[in-house]
């Protein structure tokens, strides 16, 4: 066959450095860049496999998120604008791993098994962050989509939810929407000034927001849309990549672990603040007290007043229509009791990445979902939207319920249900906040959240740990459970739990606990219990000071 000859012919171009293995991880691969060359090509041999497969177009973004800007990776985007279907992921790995002499074979392999007609089309998105190296990363994917005879299309600089919002546009029938930045930025904003007309009298400071881009892709796309904002909202751009390093000191994943405000960013007390991060997918929100204290608002937060305000305007249009939540075993203890015994809401656990908790949101009429770091978004079902779509068409319907829908349909419309995005997260919480008149404080103050510590260990093997209950409990090595359940009953309101990274090559340390002291030394007496029944090496781990 032609094409696997030009695979064989093109491949040489990007041999696979010998010994290298990565794997398609949590978030797709990630590693320097420099090592990258080869898994670029043959995913883009893959996307095209994949495309006809699923007789769609198949997205396939180059970034390293939040990782420092020496790496790379990518991420493949199935039709619907979602995470690729797990069984892709380990052809990936696969395909990626494999000598550069069995490289046909295993392509071969692939499409017996999957049974792909290779007279189908194959249509491939493709999309870039700002790292140095995504150009010519992103230029390996093309070349091993057209080897396999396909067509991409180079979206060139574009953040993670847009290319999973292309994807998504290009694939429905019944107009998601245009699978253009245009489309996209006409899309988002027309929702936010139709949510924020009801919201009265605001203020040039109630517009107000700083946002510290990451000096990533974020920051460039934002300027894009704001000429589609018509000043409803004032944005004061910081780190916006003309000068700084990406994500270096700044970010919404430096925000969130050094719980502290990112460098060069001029907050005034109680100004509204946030952060994306390197490929504009996750956002952070944040603002210094008038004494100068630092409050941070994170994901589990944007969850609680998202299902809130969803919540209350359900019930004002009269709709009955379940809200559920789905956080990580990383959600703060305060937030799960919130939403569970105050909002009367839904809360389910998913496993550790987006892939897991939008799957589980999709089970609900609406379906918010959000891990802790910032990375989430809302799922309406079909039934719901066309119900809230209906009740804005509905003559009979009274005034007030007509404009609650209206205010329903405009925040579906806000929200890209593909992926978490930091641009749509930002823009739909800030019209949230406008329409309830809710400052940044209020919004804080609705829980206070425990004191916590994250910590990572170092040991030979990270899946000598396996978990249970959406990684709440592990179930190996026997023993390790028992001390952890032992050790959480030294402190009060505790919860600890550890679990093998998918991202790093480390195990996870989570604790909380009544007092910012009683985490850290639980995190701790944890860390140690993993260092020596889960084999560790290197240095002990050693008390926090
Ligand atoms: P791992 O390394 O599996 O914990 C991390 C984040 C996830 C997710 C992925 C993908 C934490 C505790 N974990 O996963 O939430 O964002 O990276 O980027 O933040
Ligand atoms: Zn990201």
């Amino acid at each position: 066959m032609a094409a696997f000859e030009k695979v064989s012919l093109k491949s040489a171009q990007y041999p696979k450095p010998s010994g290298l293995s990565v794997p398609y991880g949590t978030a797709g691969f990630r590693t320097t860049a420099t090592h990258l060359d080869h898994v670029m090509f043959r995913t883009g041999l893959l996307a095209a496999l994949r495309s006809k497969n699923t007789k769609s177009t198949i997205g396939v973004m180059v970034t390293a998120s939040h990782n420092p800007v020496e790496d790379n990776g990518l991420k493949m985007i199935d039709p619907m604008g979602e995470m690729v279907a797990p069984a892709w992921e380990v052809y990936a790995t696969q395909l990626a791993n494999a000598e550069q002499e069995a490289l046909c074979t295993v392509l071969k392999e692939i499409i017996e098994k999957e049974a792909i007609n290779m007279s189908e089309p194959a249509s491939v998105f493709i999309g870039r962050d700002t790292r140095p190296s995504s150009e010519s990363l992103s230029k390996a994917v093309i070349d091993g989509v057209s080897c396999m005879g396909g067509h991409s299309q180079d979206y060139g600089l574009v953040t993670t939810p847009q290319l999973h919002f292309m994807v998504l546009c290009r694939n429905t029938k019944d107009g998601y929407g245009t699978a253009t930045l245009h489309g996209y930025y006409e899309k988002l904003s027309k929702a936010f000034i139709e949510l924020t007309k009801n919201a009265l009298n605001r203020t040039d400071d109630q517009k107000r927001l700083l946002v510290d881009g990451a000096n990533g892709v974020g920051a460039l796309k934002l300027r894009e849309m704001e000429a589609f904002l018509k000043h409803e909202l004032q944005v004061a751009l910081f780190n916006d990549g003309s000068s700084g390093k990406l994500n270096h000191l700044c970010g919404a994943d430096y925000v969130k672990v050094h719980q502290k405000a990112p460098q060069g960013m001029h907050m005034g007390p109680g100004e509204r603040c946030c952060s994306f991060d390197g490929d504009a997918d996750r956002i952070i929100y944040y603002y210094n007290d008038s004494a100068g204290r630092f409050h941070l608002l994170d994901g589990d937060k944007m969850a609680t007043l998202i299902s809130m305000s969803l919540k209350e305007l359900l019930t004002q249009a009269g709709l009955n229509l379940q809200v559920a939540v789905v956080q990580t075993a990383y959600a703060n203890g305060s937030s799960t009791r919130y939403l569970e015994d105050v909002m009367k809401v839904t809360v389910c656990c998913a496993k550790t990445g987006v892939k897991h908790l939008h799957r589980t949101a999709q089970a609900f009429d609406i379906g918010v979902y959000f891990e802790a770091n910032g990375h989430g978004t809302v799922l309406f079902s079909k039934e719901a939207e066309e119900k809230i779509r209906q009740l804005v068409k509905h003559t009979n319907a009274n005034d007030e319920k007509k404009r609650v829908a209206k205010l329903l349909a405009s925040t579906i419309d806000l929200i890209n249900q593909a992926a978490g995005d930091s641009l749509s997260d930002m823009l739909l919480i800030e019209a949230l906040l406008a329409i309830r008149g809710m400052s940044i404080q209020e919004w804080d103050a609705l829980y206070t959240d425990l004191p916590n510590r994250q910590l990572k260990v170092k040991v030979a093997d990270r899946r000598v740990i396996d978990t249970t209950d959406a990684e709440r409990r592990a179930v190996t090595p026997a023993g390790l459970q028992d001390t952890v359940d032992a050790l959480v009953k030294k402190y009060k309101q505790a919860r600890a739990f550890v679990r093998p990274s998918g991202t790093e090559n480390i195990v996870r340390v989570y604790a909380e606990a009544d007092t910012q002291e009683g985490a850290d030394s639980l995190a701790y007496e944890v860390s140690l219990a993993v260092y020596r029944q889960a084999g560790g090496t290197g240095e002990e781990p050693k008390p926090l000071k």
